[in-house]
């Protein structure tokens, strides 16, 4: 695959590794980007995070006509940005929306992703190895003929 795969991080994310070590675990954010690149032998991976919603908007956009899919954990905005939503939208690849904890079965406001209406596929609860899952996912999704 010639077109690399961008995943994409949320707020707070930089403080893998010690934030909240019993839902998050302790891998840090590094370790996570090790997953990734490790995932599928040769895949490009362009690997990001920020803490701020109009950049991340603005690498989805990016990604349009750049990326072959799309892996991201938007963390809060999951629950709360239509803009992202809209974002995501515009984007014709696949999508593997990932977050480390199992967000159904944690506090009500985790329950409802709005980002899921426009994933292909979601991952939750698998830890930090659900980006390597997310990736081998992305990869294949992304070599598949669409119909
Ligand atoms: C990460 C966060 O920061 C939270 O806001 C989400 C998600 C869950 C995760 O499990 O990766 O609720």
């Amino acid at each position: 695959m010639d077109k690399p795969v961008f995943v994409l991080n949320g707020p707070n994310l930089n403080r893998l590794g010690t934030r909240e070590p019993h839902i998050y675990g302790t891998a840090t954010l590094a370790d996570v980007e090790a997953l990734c690149r490790a995932a599928v032998p040769g895949l490009a991976v362009d690997f990001r995070q920020t803490n701020h919603e109009g950049e991340l908007i603005e690498w989805v956009h990016e990604a349009i006509g750049v990326a072959a899919a799309i892996v991201i954990n938007p963390a809060a905005w999951s629950f709360t940005s239509l803009a992202l939503l809209d974002a995501l939208k515009m984007f014709p690849g696949p999508i593997v929306e990932i977050h480390i904890s199992n967000i159904h079965r944690r506090e009500a406001h985790y329950h409802h992703s709005y980002v899921s209406l426009a994933a292909t596929v979601v991952i939750a609860g698998l830890g930090a190895e659900g980006y390597a899952a997310a990736v081998k996912a992305a990869a294949a999704l992304a070599a598949t003929p669409k119909a």
